[in-house]
C-alpha cells in the first residue's frame, strides 16, 4: 500500500517552519490559577511528582471506597493509583525539555509514562508502528475549526517525514496529528491552547471528544444549536482545555454526543450519553431526551437505551457532570471489558440508576433541584412516547455537496476527505479555501469529512472549481448518485499506525470503493465503514456495509502441497442504520480474505443483491 499521497498538485512548497513561531509565555497544559486558589497546589513549574504537597490529582478526588476498589482492581487501576495520568498535564513539558536538552531520550522514559499516562495529555505513543513518534489526539468540541487551526496543524506535522506527518479526521469529529516527537510538545501545546484548542484527556480513561451537529446554526431543519452545549460540556470536562483532575480517574473511556436534529448526525445511539432534541410537552421549551449506555467493544456492542429523563438544554453540562461523577465513584474498577457505563446501569437497574443520578444532580446543584427528574418527553413526530415509529418518517439527510442554509443567500458545502486523511499541503489548501469562502470556518463530521459553512450563493460555483476538489483526491458530489461508494466511506486508522490493528484499512478502503465504482453502476449512496479490529473505532456496525479486520485463511501451494495459510481478512457486517431509527448491523460473512481478488467478487454480490447495483 502507498502510505502517502503526492502533494505536488497544489504547488505548495513543503513547509519547514519550526513551531517556535507560535511560542507564548503562557504555561500550557495546566495553569496554576485554575486550581491553586482552592486547593493550595504549587505552581506547575515548581511541582514534582512525589512532592508531599503534590496531591495524587485524579485519585485525590476519589472517595475512600472507590480507592479501595481500585486497589483490588485491574492493572490500569493500579497504575493510576501509583501515579495519576493527570500528572502528564505537566510532566509532558518536563519530558520535552529534558529531551531537548539531551539529558534523556524517549527510550529512557518509564514505559507507563510514555505509553499510558501521556494519553492524559492526548499523546499516544505509536511504539509498534513508529517507535519514538506520537499521535496527538485533540479535543475539537462539535468539530468546529478555523483556517488558522488548519494551518497550525499543517505546520506542526509538516516538519516530520512525509510518511508519518499527517492529519486525520476521526470518527468523533476530531483531529489527530501524527508523526510527532516529544521534544516539540511544549510549543505544540502552547500553540493549541493559544488557538482555543486542547489536547487534554482525550485518551485512556477519559471523556472523548464532544460530538455535535456539524451543521449547527445553519441547518433549516435544526431543533437545537448544539455548538454552545457541546462547548460547555467540554469546558466542564477539561477545565476549559487545561486539564481537570476531578474527572481524570474514571473507570473507563466515556463518550457523549449531542444531536441537533432528527437526523442525529452526532450518532447519539452509540454513545455512553446521547442527548436527543425534543421539546417539553407542557412548556414547549426545547431540551433533550437522554439515552445512555451505547458502546462498542471487542466483547460486546450495545445500542443506547432510553433513560426516560428530559433535561433543559441549559442544564446539559450539569447533567453530564452528575453522571460522570457518579460513574467515577461507582463504576467497575475490575474487568475493563465490563467497566463502561452500561454495566453500571445494568447492575443497578435503570430505575435505580435514574434515581441515583437525580439525587446526585440535586446534591450538586441544589438551586436547580429536580432538573434531572423530569420524565422523557414524547417526541412530537412519534406515534407515542418511547416508540420508534414516526408519524412522518424522516430520511437522514446527506450533508455532503451544496445545501441551502436557513440564512437566506448562504449555503454550506460538504466535501469528501477520503478516509479522513489530510496531508499538510491539503490542510493549507483547505485553510485558503475557508478564508476565501467561509469566513475562515471549517467543520468536521463523524464521517471524517469537512463542511464549509456560510458560503455566499454567488461564490458557490467558484468554490466547486477549486483545484483541491478537481485534481486531487478530495471531491464534492454533485448529485445523489455521484461517487456512490466513496462518498460515505469511513475508515479507522488501521495497521499503518495503530498497534492493535489486524489489517491495513484506509488505503485499502479508498482503493476498493474506487475499483467497485469503476465496475458497477450503483444508483444509491452506500455507506461503507472499515475498521481494523473488533474495537470498531470505524463503527462497522452502523454502516450499510461494515468491514472489520479479522483472521482469514487461503489455500496456498507450499512444497507441492496445498495448505491453508493465515492472511489479512475481514468480517462483513450488513444492515446498520444511524439516525432517528438506529439499528446495529450484523455479521453477514466471516473470515473473507482482504485481498481484492477475494473481496471484490463478494462486495459485488452484496451490492447487486442488496443495493441494486449492476455491472457497467
Ligand atoms: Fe477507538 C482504542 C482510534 C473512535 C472504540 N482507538 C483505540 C486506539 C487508541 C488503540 C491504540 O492504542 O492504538 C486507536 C488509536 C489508533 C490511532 O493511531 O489512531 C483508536 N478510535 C480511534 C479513532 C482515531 C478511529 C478513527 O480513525 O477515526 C477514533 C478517535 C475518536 C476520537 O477523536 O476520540 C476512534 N473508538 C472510536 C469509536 C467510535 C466512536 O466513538 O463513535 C469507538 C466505538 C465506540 C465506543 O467507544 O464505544 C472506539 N477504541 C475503541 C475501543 C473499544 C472500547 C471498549 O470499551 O472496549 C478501544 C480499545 C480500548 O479502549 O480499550 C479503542
Ligand atoms: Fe486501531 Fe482497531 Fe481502532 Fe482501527 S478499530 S483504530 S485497528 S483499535
Amino acid at each position: 500500500t502507498t502510505p502517502h499521497r503526492s502533494t505536488k498538485e497544489f504547488g505548495r512548497k513543503k513547509r519547514m517552519l519550526r513551531l517556535s513561531k507560535f511560542t507564548t509565555t503562557a504555561t500550557a497544559g495546566f495553569t496554576e490559577s485554575s486550581y491553586d486558589d482552592d486547593n493550595g497546589y504549587k505552581k506547575a513549574s515548581e511541582r514534582r511528582f512525589g512532592d508531599s504537597d503534590w496531591p495524587q490529582y485524579g485519585t485525590k478526588y476519589l472517595p475512600k471506597q472507590t480507592i479501595e476498589r481500585a486497589e483490588r482492581g485491574n492493572k490500569i487501576e493500579k497504575l493510576k493509583l501509583e501515579k495519576c495520568g493527570s500528572a502528564a498535564f505537566e510532566e509532558v513539558h518536563e519530558f520535552a525539555a529534558a529531551i531537548r536538552e539531551g539529558t534523556t531520550t524517549w527510550e529512557d522514559l518509564d514505559i507507563d509514562d510514555a505509553d499510558v499516562r501521556l494519553k492524559w495529555a492526548g499523546l499516544f505513543h505509536r511504539r509498534k508502528r513508529t517507535p519514538g513518534r506520537f499521535m496527538m489526539r485533540l479535543k475539537v468540541p462539535n468539530g468546529l475549526l478555523t483556517s488558522d487551526h488548519m494551518r497550525f496543524f499543517a505546520d506542526t506535522v509538516g516538519i516530520y517525514p512525509a510518511d508519518v506527518g499527517v492529519i486525520d479526521i476521526t470518527t468523533r469529529q476530531n483531529i489527530q496529528l501524527r508523526g510527532i516527537e516529544l521534544q516539540d510538545m511544549t510549543e505544540l501545546i502552547d500553540g493549541l491552547q493559544m488557538r482555543g484548542l486542547s489536547n487534554v484527556q482525550s485518551g485512556m480513561d477519559n471523556v472523548r471528544n464532544l460530538v455535535g451537529s456539524p451543521i449547527a446554526g445553519i441547518d433549516p431543519e435544526e431543533l437545537v444549536d448544539t455548538r454552545d452545549i457541546a462547548k460547555d460540556i467540554d469546558a466542564m470536562i477539561t477545565n476549559d482545555g487545561k486539564g481537570n483532575p476531578k474527572l481524570a480517574n474514571l473507570p473507563r473511556k466515556f463518550n457523549i454526543a449531542v444531536s441537533g436534529s432528527r437526523d442525529d448526525f452526532a450518532h447519539t445511539s452509540i454513545n455512553d450519553i446521547g442527548l436527543r432534541p425534543c421539546p417539553n410537552k407542557e412548556s414547549g421549551e426545547m431540551g433533550f431526551n437522554v439515552i445512555v449506555g451505547g458502546y462498542f467493544s471487542i466483547k460486546r456492542v450495545m445500542e443506547s437505551i432510553p433513560m426516560d429523563i428530559w433535561i433543559k438544554a441549559e442544564d446539559a453540562a450539569r447533567f453530564c457532570e452528575a453522571v460522570l461523577l457518579y460513574f467515577r465513584d461507582n463504576g467497575s474498577r475490575g474487568d475493563r471489558q465490563k467497566a463502561r457505563l452500561i454495566w453500571l446501569i445494568e447492575d443497578m437497574g435503570m430505575e435505580g440508576f435514574r434515581q441515583a443520578i437525580s439525587d446526585k444532580y440535586d446534591e450538586m446543584f441544589p438551586k436547580k433541584k429536580g432538573g434531572a427528574a423530569i420524565p422523557a418527553q414524547p417526541e412530537p413526530w412519534a406515534v407515542a412516547a418511547g416508540t420508534n415509529t414516526p408519524t412522518q418518517p424522516h430520511k437522514k439527510r446527506d450533508i455532503l455537496r451544496v445545501h441551502s442554509q436557513k440564512q437566506e443567500g448562504l449555503s454550506w458545502v460538504g466535501i469528501n476527505v477520503p478516509a479522513g486523511r489530510i496531508l499538510p499541503d491539503e490542510a493549507m489548501a483547505l485553510a485558503d479555501i475557508a478564508d476565501k469562502y467561509s469566513q475562515g470556518e471549517i467543520r468536521l463530521t463523524v464521517e471524517q469529512n469537512v463542511i464549509f459553512p456560510n458560503v455566499n450563493n454567488t461564490k458557490v460555483s467558484e468554490l466547486l472549481q477549486e483545484p483541491l476538489f478537481n485534481i486531487g483526491h478530495y471531491f464534492i458530489p454533485k448529485t445523489d448518485k455521484d461517487f456512490p461508494l466513496s462518498r460515505g466511506l469511513v475508515s479507522c486508522t488501521g495497521s499503518q499506525f495503530c498497534g492493535v490493528a489486524l489489517i491495513e484499512t484506509k488505503n485499502r478502503a479508498i482503493e476498493l470503493s474506487k475499483r467497485l465504482e469503476e465496475e458497477l453502476k450503483v444508483d444509491m449512496p452506500v455507506r461503507i465503514h472499515w475498521t481494523g479490529c473488533p474495537n470498531s473505532c470505524g463503527q462497522a456496525q452502523v454502516a450499510d456495509i461494515g468491514l472489520m479486520g479479522g483472521p482469514a485463511r487461503v489455500e496456498k501451494e507450499i512444497d507441492g502441497k496445498v495448505k491453508k495459510v493465515a492472511v489479512e481478512g475481514v468480517n462483513i457486517f450488513l444492515g446498520g442504520k444511524v439516525g432517528e431509527d438506529p439499528f446495529l448491523g450484523e455479521v453477514y460473512k466471516k473470515g473473507v480474505p482482504a485481498d481484492y481478488k477475494y473481496l471484490i467478487p463478494i462486495m459485488k454480490d452484496i451490492l447487486k443483491e442488496k443495493f441494486g447495483a449492476m455491472e457497467k
